[in-house]
């Protein structure tokens, strides 16, 4: 049973669940059935960002004296809660997201993995020694919390995505304050109870909800916020590097990710695939497969079969077992598959199946698929963020690469194929922070890092032992024992 009564719910400062300055409160719906409320939460602002960026100033001190294990703990314990917790939440996120409730159940493992990988991190978060040029002196770097950090995130995988940040930022001493998408604030508020619940302390979590001009950007610009972590849509990730400042600032923007399929591919792998790159989570990933580059020796079998399955895909409630894909995250989003749909027709490119919403309450959109589309299109180019697919035609390993990498975004690509040394040349060649082979764009795994080249982002990564660096600064430590004055690059 999905959770039915709609939630009021509240900003999370310096450990007390507390009403907005403005008093008003914004509602969020069940995408699958729009009529039914979620709930309504208090709509931040300004002041509340404010506050809770001095809460996690004050906390910071004490919190970045913890000994590292002990922050640890508390992951383990918060991980701990979400496996007790885990069907609970995964209804959650797909009544309030909209994704099948295997995915759902999927997002919330992957909070745990995170918040026991990063647990494990308070008994390494390692720095490195290295000799000296100079005799008795010892050299090595150590980590250092950043300070206070600005957690900012998307709806698309409103627990697992919150917990990539959180986790790193509160291991590594840093205090936090959270917006969370205001398509997805009751999967944040679960999360932040739980990790509150699992031990972290008054002050070093804060949470606010409301819209990102004005508490997203108050905090991107709060001078006693050192860092922000930001995953969203490219504009706002501009924008926030035009507003941060001197700042530490870590940024995923999104995707035009690539399969590529080679003649000697197995098909049946291939197509798999493709259906869950290109349709799981209503395409709603970063890592969506949106683009799918075929060899024109395999073109017409496998659109034959893509288009087949795409065209018997059940829509329906997330939380609905038999569910294939859920709906769209709100209106807009349906609006612009819709737009999208249009345009690739009016691009000249063939339309196989879907393009229209269906006739039916909730943001729904059927997988859509174009076929004979030239990489210039628009619809080749710009991130649609729902289940709309641009089959590519090409007539060798070069020009498929070459199609690959004509987008702006870098971040995950594919190539099915037997050849060794096709897949390393692909591995090699394509501009992508994560390349798959023989499997989909999507399933990252949290102990490797995630991240994009190009306009995907701006050079960080999150998850993995590189997650840690967004939230650390290096300290490079000298400690001379050698009781003379001994100068570096001159007395050596
Ligand atoms: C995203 O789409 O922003 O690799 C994150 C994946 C998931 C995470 C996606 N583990 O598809």
């Amino acid at each position: 049973m999905a959770p039915k009564k709609p939630v009021h719910g509240k900003l999370f400062i310096n450990g007390k669940w507390v009403g907005s300055h403005s008093g008003k409160t914004f509602e969020r719906r069940n995408p699958a059935n729009p009529k039914e409320l979620v709930g309504a939460f208090e709509l931040g602002g300004k002041e509340d960002a404010k506050q809770a960026v001095d809460a996690a100033e004050d906390a910071f001190e004490e919190w970045s004296d913890t000994p590292a294990p002990k922050r640890g703990e508390i992951l383990f314990s918060a991980a701990q809660i979400l496996k007790e917790r885990k069907e609970e939440l995964a209804r959650i996120i797909s009544w309030e997201m909209g994704k099948p409730i295997v995915e759902g159940r999927g997002d919330v493992q992957e909070a745990i993995d995170t918040c026991e990988y990063f647990g494990g991190e308070g008994r390494r978060l390692l720095g490195h020694t290295t000799p000296s040029e100079l005799k008795s002196k010892f050299c090595a770097t150590i980590r250092r919390p950043v300070g206070v950090v600005g957690c900012i995130t998307p709806w698309n995988f409103p627990v697992a995505i919150p917990s990539w940040k959180l986790a790193p930022a509160l291991v590594c001493g840093n205090t936090v304050v959270f917006k969370p998408a205001s398509d997805t604030p009751l999967c944040a508020t679960k999360f932040v109870e739980i990790l509150t619940g699992a031990g972290v302390p008054p002050g070093v979590l804060n949470m606010v909800t409301g819209p990102g001009e004005a508490v997203g950007m108050s905090i991107v610009r709060n001078k006693k916020v050192l860092g922000v972590s930001f995953t969203g849509n490219r504009d706002t990730g501009r924008a926030i590097l035009e507003n941060a400042g001197v700042k530490k600032v870590g940024l995923e923007l999104g995707g035009k990710n690539a399969v590529i399929i080679m003649p000697d591919a197995d098909m049946s792998l291939a197509l798999d695939g493709c259906m869950w790159g290109a349709f799981g989570t209503t395409g709603q990933r970063c890592t969506a497969a949106s683009r799918i580059i075929l060899h024109e020796k395999v073109k017409q079998q496998f659109e034959k079969h893509f288009a087949d399955r795409a065209s018997k895909f059940r829509l329906g409630p997330g939380t609905d077992p038999r569910t294939h894909m859920g709906p769209l995250v709100n209106r807009a989003a349906q609006e612009k598959s819709e737009k999208y749909s249009q345009i690739g027709q009016d691009e000249g490119a063939k339309l196989l199946t879907g393009g229209r919403k269906p006739a039916r309450e909730g943001w729904f959109f059927p997988p859509t698929v174009f076929t004979n589309v030239d990489i210039g299109m628009r619809i080749a180019q710009e991130e649609i963020f729902g289940p709309v697919v641009s089959l590519v035609p090409v007539s060798s390993l070069n020009e498929a690469i070459e199609a690959c990498n004509s987008v702006e975004y870098g971040l995950s690509s594919s190539i099915f194929t037997r050849d060794i040394n096709a897949a390393f040349r692909a591995i090699e060649k394509i501009e992508a922070g994560i390349t798959y082979v023989n499997s989909a764009t999507i399933g990252a795994e949290i102990h490797l890092p995630f991240g994009g080249v190009k306009q995907t982002g701006n050079g960080t990564r999150e998850a993995g032992i590189e997650g840690i660096n967004e939230f650390t600064e290096t300290k490079t430590v000298y400690v001379d024992y050698s009781g003379k004055f001994q100068r570096a690059q001159i007395d050596g």
